[in-house]
């Protein structure tokens, strides 16, 4: 967040009409929108990146959500062709009233830096479910499209040590300052210029201070109250990262139940969310009402990618593959009816076991050596990461591309999608502290994606491109560290896991 962000964050607090009125509660809440820091669906990297095409125009956007609700994203949109005048955003809740009341959009701001380069703020203003809209136009006509945002808060700030103590001094010298005026009014103001107060008046002047300073501490004591309550009734709001719980049953069956620890239905203004989470309405995302990801730690060499069955409301069930022992972790991703996704994470500690057979779309492997650049796959194939030597970086949006090749290095025939794409990406740091789940559209679930263009959605378009030897996911890491990247594609029936290794500065 900048300085920018700042001053804007007073206005738009005005215009919600919400009350932010008391001067040190703006500037605390002010101060929170500065501070970087999220995570939810996804564990640890809320960034959203997408891929797709307005019209005729192929952008590749980013967005930053805000850490707390109501706060600003950041947008920022790069056009693969310098054919784009103007580009403009616009934040819509994905469900609800609001979804129907359009405010007008905002232009985004071509970089002065790179033509190709656009940025814009987005206002949030309720948690939930949001779409964005963003509208192209340049020499190729006009064309849109919508990028599903979740927003959270995801913390309460506190406040600094050093300014509470700042503002307590200041707070004393207005006390100071109130009761110094009432006991001058009442000395002093009605006596003619240069008259010295009488001992009576000098009493009375005295006894006024004192109810002033009674009435003022008051003052201090309810507004104490109020904010506590206040901050209170907020961090209740503040987003969760659900831990499931895993059961290993006899058979290798592995039971998980979901956990919901968001379920607060009214925010802090009275108000019952059309989107609070509940767990009796999940949808499908690419075919699934689970991706379950499960990753052997340390060491990460043994990776399962399966699709656990609904068995009750909040509860699934997977009957787990061949696999070595190990403590494995977990994350499940599902998405709520409004197109809100989640990542539950868990962890379980496994005895070697015999499994079933993988079937379906479920994948994986029991033994992953991870490489930095070649990749070997099962059945002679590999598959190659196509980077340069230049160093990543966090929190830079690029297009991580992997090229499959047969075992004479010819660029594989016979490529299949995978659960209706080209492949599927996770992105885990070596701590398991982060995991995306990525596409080649992007970071943001299919699902939401689907609901947020609406009528307009062309599913074919998404299925039918035959696939080629080379998979692209645009995605940024969120934090510096090692990361593995598992790359899993399709190729002649047969599902393939990939393992890179990658470092980020
Ligand atoms: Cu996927």
């Amino acid at each position: 967040m900048t300085l920018a962000a700042k001053s804007d964050g007073s206005h738009a607090l005005r215009i919600a009409g919400v009350s932010f009125a008391h001067p040190i509660k703006l500037l605390v809440f002010t101060l929170m929108l500065s501070f970087p820091l999220a995570s939810w669906a996804h564990v640890n990297s809320p960034d959203v990146y997408f891929d797709g095409y307005a019209g005729k125009y192929h952008l590749l956007v980013t967005i930053t959500p805000p850490p707390v609700v109501p706060g600003i994203a950041e947008i920022q949109i790069r056009s693969a062709t310098a054919d784009v005048q103007q580009i403009t955003v616009l934040p819509l809740k994905m469900v609800g009233v609001a979804a129907e009341l359009a405010p007008t959009p905002d232009v985004a701001e071509r970089s002065q830096s790179d033509p190709h380069v656009f940025h814009g703020k987005l206002w949030i203003m309720t948690r939930g479910s949001w779409k964005i809209q963003i509208q192209a136009e340049g020499a190729k006509g006009a064309g849109e499209l919508f990028v599903p945002l979740p927003a959270v808060s995801t913390y309460s700030g506190k406040m600094h040590a050093a300014l509470g103590a700042l503002l307590a001094v200041l707070g004393l010298v207005l006390v100071a300052g109130i009761v110094g005026i009432v006991g001058a009014a009442t000395r002093e103001a009605s006596l003619p210029s240069g008259q010295e107060p009488a001992a009576e008046e000098r009493r009375r002047g005295y006894r006024r201070e004192v109810i002033a300073v009674v009435l003022v501490l008051g003052a201090i004591v309810l507004g104490d109250r109020w904010w506590r309550a206040d901050a209170a009734t907020n961090a209740r709001l503040n987003y969760k990262v659900p831990h499931l719980t895993a059961q290993l049953q006899s058979g290798g069956l592995l039971d998980l139940r979901l956990a919901n620890p968001n379920v607060s239905e009214v925010d802090r203004y009275g108000v019952v969310s059309a989107d609070k989470l509940v767990l009796n309405d999940l949808v499908p995302d690419h075919g699934h009402l689970m991706h379950l990801f499960l990753v052997r730690m340390p060491d990460m060499q043994s990776f399962w990618h399966l699709h656990p069955r609904q068995t009750s409301e909040g509860n699934f069930a997977v009957d787990l593959p061949a696999l070595a022992a190990g403590h494995y972790q977990i994350f499940a991703d599902i998405v709520h009816h409004t197109g809100f996704p989640e990542t539950q994470v868990g962890e379980i500690d496994l005895p070697a076991l015999s499994g079933s057979a993988l079937s379906g779309d479920d994948a994986g492997d029991p033994d992953l050596a991870p490489s930095a650049t070649v990749s070997q796959l099962r059945d002679g194939d590999r598959m190659v990461w196509e980077h340069d030597s230049s160093p990543i970086r966090a929190n830079v949006p690029v297009w991580f591309r992997f090229r499959v090749e047969d075992k004479d290095g010819r660029p594989a025939t016979g490529m299949e999608n995978y659960m209706g794409m080209a492949g599927h990406a996770a992105f885990i740091s070596t701590d398991g502290k982060v995991f995306a789940h990525v596409h080649p559209a992007g970071s943001v679930s299919m699902a939401a994606e689907i609901m947020a263009e609406g009528a307009q959605h062309d599913m074919s378009a998404m299925q039918s491109a035959p696939p080629s030897p080379e998979v692209s996911f645009p995605y940024g890491f969120p934090r510096p560290g090692d990361y593995r990247i598992f790359v899993q594609v399709k190729r002649a029936g047969k599902i393939e896991t990939a393992s890179f290794s990658a470092h980020v500065n």
